[in-house]
């Protein structure tokens, strides 16, 4: 049984839809903290509700981000994880945070990456007019959005689509797949290797 710690900065729509998937047996896992780096989130509050260790580290009480992320990672620790999920975590990490845990953090990034990295995935894809959007869950390494895609879900982006109708349609497709990557990597049926996801099946 692996353990599970996820990183959110808000809503926890994701961090519902993983905790559900471990409620039910999907996940091989258990959640042993979620972690805001913003407090009085709703994402704080559905961990609580599932009496899962619910905390705050405030980036703003911090003079930099190497003092952030050092207790950032001294608090992770604490709660012995196999693997670090990002659900909707809007800080970005160093390469020391990230290879600290390398091949065992995952991430939601709402784009069909490697297009549009960065924030702001929504409105940009409006404004260039494409037809197809979708989300990407990858291994997170010090690329920001740059690690190895793990798997997509697309959508068919319709001319009446705002920047809220595609938040939404791509939650509902994070809602299902992101589940499903967290019971892979903890199956073992995932993994990080050489700088790739490999899948065994
Ligand atoms: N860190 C590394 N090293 N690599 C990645 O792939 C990461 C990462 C940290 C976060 C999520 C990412 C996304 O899916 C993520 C991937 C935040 C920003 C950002 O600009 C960019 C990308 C992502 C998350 N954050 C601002 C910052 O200064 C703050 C913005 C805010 O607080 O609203 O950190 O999109
Ligand atoms: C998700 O759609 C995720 O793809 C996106 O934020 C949302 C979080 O929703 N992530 C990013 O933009 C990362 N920069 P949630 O808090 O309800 O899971």
């Amino acid at each position: 049984m692996k353990n599970i710690v996820v990183l959110i900065s808000g809503n926890g729509s994701n961090l519902q839809a993983i905790i559900d998937s471990v409620e039910n047996g999907a996940i091989n896992g258990q959640i042993t903290a979620v972690i805001s780096n913003k407090p009085e989130v709703y994402g704080l509050q559905r961990a609580e509700h599932s009496h899962i260790p619910a905390l705050v580290l405030d980036h703003r009480e911090f003079d930099d981000r190497n003092l952030f992320e050092e207790e950032l990672i001294s608090l992770i620790d604490d709660h012995k994880p196999d693997l670090l999920v990002l659900a909707g975590f809007m800080r970005i990490l160093s390469s020391e945070f990230v290879q600290h845990y390398l091949g065992k953090i995952v991430n939601i990034h709402p784009s069909l990456l490697p297009k549009y990295k960065g924030l702001h995935t929504h409105r940009r894809v409006l404004e260039n007019g494409d037809t197809e959007h979708g989300t990407s869950v990858h291994f997170v390494t010090a690329e920001l959005d740059g690690g190895p895609i793990i798997a997509q879900r697309k959508i068919t982006v319709e001319a009446n689509d705002t920047e809220q109708s595609l938040q939404q349609k791509i939650q509902q497709q994070e809602h299902q797949l992101y589940p499903q990557v967290v019971a892979w990597f903890c199956d073992g049926t995932l993994r990080f290797e050489d700088g790739q996801a490999v899948f065994t099946d």
